[in-house]
């Protein structure tokens, strides 16, 4: 049998690692680090090692599927999970690609014609991520058709960057990196597991602890002890939600000792005075009883991080998706700033681009834009766009409502509403009454399970690949993104299985804009963060032929600072140092300057001052974190990364399970003000007390508690969408959501 070793990346999960693949017959067999890529040296996870698992899956779909019989109706009544969880797999029959896409290209025709292209909506989830070409052309193809209803998963993670970076502006000579760094700050984040929560993505362990050899000083927000908080210096282990009090008074401490850099903010900057007033009231004393830690741990906190002097404060998903988001956000950015945590003129920049145009710094603010308020607004709530996009949390009542301008058509690419939307009983009324619900997904998802059509796609070793989703990190994320110009292409090097009808989600879109008359035009992304660089212009697809996969990479990556082709010339990926650009001087005539005064926001940070405290009958906090061998509602269906354990544990403190009569794998119902979930519960001595800490993504059916074991449970479902949620993003409360934990009998 012919074997060979191929050097790739992994694409199982968006941290791009190099890997090198063992092929029998075109088809992988063994996966492991690639210990010749300079920049993850080896790395590699769990989940990377089963990507022929993931591969081979039974479950795999190798040809789409059509819905039989189709729904006749636009709803079908009722909440009815049960019979739809049950039933899944036997309503499908096996359809062409071509001639599924002929058939929903002539029904979106249909439903734009009868109702408006508003009427459609595309929802690019996780795996859109590591196919380049997936979002840029399912939202050429929106665009095309005349809608604007985008939603992506962006205003249910971390919102709160988006919101931020835009009312507080961008730093054209960019931020600092972790790996030049004297101090760190993450603030619910666990970049070791999520390998990519505030720490550059290339092999996050070998980098930390490179880091703290030589000498970094970590500080971690975190409820639970996590295995990042196991090398920090400092660790305040709060309550959860209590961060923009945290942040607010380690801004107070700052101030007070005048650990600021003033020239920087009398050259940069507006909005210190009222930030120093806001701040006022918020001591260590009053942040630290709120949040239940010391008030010396914070002021110890707040010297660290001033001292300095290089260094950055980054939050994650945790504190997003608990209440003030954009708040805590919004405070970190303003402690980097006073604190003149961004490069100066003259200095060199670490990552000059590679796949990214070239860096063309200065040493300048970018003024400050809207975060919310503009686009396009929603029919059903009084909720619009904002610098996160359209509020997904929303999509649910969007497609519900009775009024005019319904959401009838949906397109999910790589994506899982009903495992990853905010109140999942309602998600599924809303799968149940679209017109049209099309998935792009390997497996009869949760939600593909209510899908008209289910596309088959071709999965990642079989498809080209490039490592531009890690390196664009850094212009949405601040500090995110490579350190350095490290970049890889990959090939497609495996086949698909035999037999296979698969085809990648660029070619679905450019198939339905070819069958519509409609022109694929991609445009590239506004950086909200990072260095200013060369642009890249718009590419538009040819209509006329069916282009390659590479053709289409090539006119995406256009202006990159490394050509492709030069690129392909290092299939084990390569640092692209030699060239060095250093931050220019500011323009003459720049006056902008980097606002960390938003009145909005600080209004928001007065109330809080105010705020009372939560119900006491819902005496737990329920917060949401990654775990090692899932990713999102992937992975867990592979029998070597789940080692038997289907669900998703109810992890409590030790004290709180014997406080309350329970064992390991007892069976709990964890309730919330808007449902009530079972669950099996597990000790972590690393949480705090008062705390349910709780992966997302998983769950059954819901009215069967013995399907706990089988499937997990579904924490989205205590989540109300609609009465506790940012008026801004709409992200509505998904960490610290008050709940109770009752033992069940029996
Ligand atoms: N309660 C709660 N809810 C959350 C979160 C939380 O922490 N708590 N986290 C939120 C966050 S951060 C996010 S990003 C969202 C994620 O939200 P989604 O992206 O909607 O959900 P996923 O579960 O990641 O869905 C990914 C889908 O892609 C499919 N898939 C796998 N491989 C491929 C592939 O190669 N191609 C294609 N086309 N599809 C593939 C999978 O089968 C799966 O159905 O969830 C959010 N929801
Ligand atoms: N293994 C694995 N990796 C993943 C994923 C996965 O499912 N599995 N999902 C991917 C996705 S979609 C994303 S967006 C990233 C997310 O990446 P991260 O943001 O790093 O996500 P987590 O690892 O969940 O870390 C969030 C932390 O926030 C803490 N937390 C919860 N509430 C609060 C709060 O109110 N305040 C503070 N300070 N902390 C709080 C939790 O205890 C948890 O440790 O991870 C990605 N990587
Ligand atoms: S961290 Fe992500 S990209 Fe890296 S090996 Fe694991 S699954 Fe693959
Ligand atoms: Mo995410």
């Amino acid at each position: 049998m012919p074997r060979e070793t191929r050097p790739s990346i992994c694409r199982f999960c968006h941290a791009n690692c190099g890997i090198l693949v063992e092929l029998e017959d075109g088809r992988p067999v063994r996966v492991t680090g690639d210990p010749d890529n300079p920049a993850y040296r080896g790395f590699i996870c769990a989940r990377g090692r089963r990507l022929p698992e993931q591969h081979a899956h039974p479950d795999r779909l190798l040809c789409s599927r059509k819905r039989i019989p189709a729904k006749t109706g636009s709803s079908i009544p009722g909440n009815d999970l049960a019979r739809a969880v049950n039933d899944g797999g036997t309503r499908f029959e096996k359809i062409g690609a071509g001639v599924a896409m002929d058939e929903i290209a002539a029904r979106i025709g249909e439903i734009v014609r009868d109702h408006g292209p508003r009427s459609v909506a595309l929802y690019p989830g996780t795996y859109a991520g590591p196919h380049p070409a997936s979002i840029p052309t399912s939202i050429g193809w929106l665009l095309a058709l005349g809608s604007r209803m985008l939603f992506t998963a962006a205003s249910i993670d971390q919102p709160g960057k988006h919101v931020a970076n835009a009312i507080h502006g961008r730093w054209l000579g960019g931020s600092h990196v972790f790996d030049e760094s004297d101090v760190w700050m993450l603030v619910g984040n666990n970049p070791l597991i999520s390998i990519s929560g505030g720490i550059p993505p290339a092999n996050v362990g070998r980098r930390l602890r490179h880091a703290k050899k030589r000498g970094l000083k970590l500080i971690v927000i975190d409820p639970r002890r996590t295995e990042v908080a196991r090398f920090a210096d400092i660790h305040l282990q709060p309550k959860p939600g209590e961060d923009p009090a945290i942040l607010a008074a380690m801004l107070h401490v700052v101030v007070r000792e005048k650990r600021h850099d003033p020239e920087f903010i009398e050259a940069h900057c507006s909005g210190f005075d009222a930030l120093s007033r806001a701040v006022e009231r918020f001591t260590p004393e009053f942040a630290a009883r709120r949040a239940g830690i010391g008030a010396d741990e914070i002021e110890r906190a707040a010297r660290s991080f001033a001292r300095g002097p290089r260094g950055c404060g980054v939050a994650g998903t945790g504190p997003n998706m608990s209440p003030h988001g954009n708040l805590t956000e919004y405070l970190l950015l303003a402690l980097n700033t006073i604190c003149g945590r961004w490069r100066r003129e003259g200095e060199r920049v670490p990552n000059p681009g590679a796949l990214l145009p070239r860096a063309i710094p200065k040493a300048q603010a970018s003024a400050p834009r809207p975060g919310w308020g503009f686009g396009e607004s929603l029919a059903s709530r009084g909720l619009t766009s904002s610098a996160a996009g359209l509020p997904t949390a929303a999509l649910a009542d969007e497609i519900l409502h009775e009024g005019k301008d319904r959401i009838r058509c949906l397109i999910c690419v790589g994506s899982n509403p009903v495992a990853a939307w905010p109140d999942q009983a309602k998600t599924v009324r809303a799968m149940e009454r679209l017109d049209l619900l099309v998935c792009l997904d390997p497996k009869i998802s949760a939600t593909a399970r209510f899908a008209d059509y289910v596309i088959a796609p071709k999965l990642s070793l079989e498809t080209p690949g490039l490592s531009i989703s890690s390196e664009a990190l850094e212009q949405t994320y601040v500090a995110m993104g490579y350190s350095e110009p490290y970049a890889q292409y990959t090939p497609a090097i495996a086949d698909p299985p035999p037999g296979a009808d698969v085809i990648e989600e660029w070619e679905f879109f450019h198939g339905l804009a070819k069958r519509m008359g409609l022109r694929l035009t991609c445009r590239p992304i506004r950086p909200e963060t990072g260095v200013l660089r060369e642009r890249r212009h718009a590419f538009e697809l040819d209509m006329d032929r069916r282009p390659s996969t590479d053709e289409v990479l090539e006119g995406l990556m256009n202006g990159s600072r490394i050509p492709l082709d030069e690129l392909k010339r290092h299939p084990h990926g390569r640092i692209f140092d030699e060239e060095t650009i250093r931050v220019a001087p500011a323009d003459p005539d720049a006056t902008d300057r980097l606002d960390v005064g938003n009145a909005d926001m600080l209004a928001e940070l007065l109330g809080l001052h105010d705020e009372g405290s939560d119900d006491r009958d819902r005496p737990f906090r329920l917060i949401s974190r990654r775990m090692p061998n899932v990713y999102n509602s992937s992975a867990r269906d592979i029998a070597a990364l789940s080692k038997g354990r289907n669900h998703n544990p109810a992890y409590l403190h030790p004290e709180d399970l014997a406080a309350l009569g329970l064992a390991a794998d007892d069976l709990v119902d964890i309730t919330s003000d808007h449902a009530s979930i079972p669950a099996i519960v597990a000790p972590a001595p690393e949480l705090r007390r008062g705390i349910v800490s709780m992966a997302h993504g998983f769950g059954g059916d819901p009215r069967k508690p013995e399907s706990v074991l089988e499937a997990g449970s579904n924490t989205g479902r205590l989540i109300d969408n609609a009465s506790h949620f940012d008026p801004h993003t709409g992200i509505p409360r998904m960490s610290a959501i008050p709940v109770s934990v009752t033992p069940r009998r029996g």
